[in-house]
């Protein structure tokens, strides 16, 4: 019997556990007590007896009762997961890059559409804050992260597929243990791919670069006072709720397709990589295609950068746990990105400058080439 996965809690269930919502009464109807012919038809009627209803066909997942979008029903699942500890640029990030998308995407023909009012809601009033009124956005509460669900649709191919992002709050990850840890680790699991965002600000040594650069940037781009997680750490943290996730051995190196995301790349830009490939801006979107040439000299310049920082320890991590070395037996799997949602620190007042967003799609482009969702060169 085919499965149903539900974008909201990351249950797995048969789709005769799917329940059928009566609009009139409430009553909830499940699949499996209902005639293929009804399904079929799209004709189910109430079974409550004072109600007989017609056309029940809300469909509610048995676990958290959330509405399931028909969409669900009729796309396959890309699931993309955004992690990242708390205050590493998440919320503000995955906003912009949907903006963008939407602007820059005339080439590639990918198009975005949220399913669900919610998804669609929530982004326009991010959107917002950060384009119009020119406040970033803040902390993610806990618990109360919601899955991001759109139709990723690619007009070159016909190909359409239901993207789920799910951006949790960063700390949830630090009680492997937690109902939220639970769920994010059930949505890793189902997760085609991930992208990590590492905030520079939690190194040591970039953030006494940083602070070197310009102090006050550094400061309004930092969501705490001090630096205080070794990079390494998180990495292996991270690494091992994959694994939890995935179900792979503590010693096996993760296969999966990674992105590392640095981002708030804006306080380092101009000091540090002039002359760069990452300086320059991203070519993927004007080609029409992903170029991997471009994708490979950034993820150079990073890990030399990185290691000039004092950072080869968060190297060694990413060798560790992923496939970040070219092999001759394995494809590298595991690459850095550079990004930056704003284009700049917030002012001193808190507010925005004019918001500039650099190579804010190459993760997700870089991905969805991985999914051979859109051509590569
Ligand atoms: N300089 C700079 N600062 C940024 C950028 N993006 C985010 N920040 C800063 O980082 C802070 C945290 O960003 P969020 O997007 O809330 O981070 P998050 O990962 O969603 O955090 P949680 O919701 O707590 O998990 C923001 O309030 C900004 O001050 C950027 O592109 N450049
Ligand atoms: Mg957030
Ligand atoms: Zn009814
Ligand atoms: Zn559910």
């Amino acid at each position: 019997m085919p499965s149903i996965l539900c974008p909201f809690c990351f249950y797995e269930f048969p789709e005769g556990e799917l329940l059928y919502h009566c609009l009139d009464c409430g009553a909830d109807i499940k699949a499996s007590d209902l005639k293929r012919s009804e399904i079929a038809k799209k004709a189910i009627v109430c079974r409550t007896p004072a109600c007989h209803a017609r056309n029940v066909y809300i469909k509610h997942c048995p676990y958290c009762n959330n509405e399931l979008p028909e969409a669900l029903f009729d796309t396959h699942n890309l699931s993309f997961s955004l992690i990242g500890s708390s205050g590493s640029g998440k919320t503000n990030y995955i906003t912009v890059l949907l903006n963008e998308q939407s602007k820059r995407s005339q080439k590639l023909r990918i198009h975005l559409n949220p399913i669900t009012h919610e998804t669609k809601e929530t982004f326009s009033s991010n959107r917002e804050s950060i384009y119009t009124k020119k406040l970033p956005l803040s902390a993610t509460s806990p618990g109360s992260e919601r899955p991001s669900i759109w139709i990723i649709g690619n007009g070159n191919r016909n190909l359409k597929y239901l993207l789920n992002i799910f951006d949790g709050a960063g700390e949830t990850h630090n009680d492997l243990l937690s109902e939220t840890a639970r769920r994010d680790s059930r949505y890793i699991e189902h997760s085609k791919a991930v992208i990590f965002v590492i905030d520079p600000l939690r190194f040591t040594g970039l953030r006494e670069l940083a602070n070197n650069i310009d102090p006050d940037k550094s400061s309004r781009s930092s969501a705490f006072a001090t630096e205080e997680e070794n990079s390494a750490f998180i990495i292996g943290n991270t690494a091992n709720l994959l694994r939890r996730g995935l179900k792979i051995d503590t010693n096996k190196k993760i296969d999966m397709n990674i992105a590392i995301v640095i981002s708030k790349i804006d306080l380092f830009l101009e000091a540090c990589f002039q002359g760069k490939t990452l300086f320059n801006e991203s070519p993927h979107a004007r080609n029409g295609c992903f170029t991997q040439q471009d994708c490979d000299e950034v993820d150079r310049e990073l890990t030399d950068w990185l290691s000039d920082n004092g950072e080869d320890e968060f190297i060694n991590a990413l060798e560790q746990n992923f496939y970040f070395r070219k092999s001759a037996f394995k494809r590298k799997k595991c690459y850095l990105f550079g990004i930056s949602a704003f284009g700049g620190a917030p002012l001193a007042d808190g507010t925005l400058p004019e918001v500039h967003p650099h190579r804010v799609m190459d993760p997700l482009l870089w991905l969805l080439a991985q999914q051979d969702f859109i051509d590569s060169r």
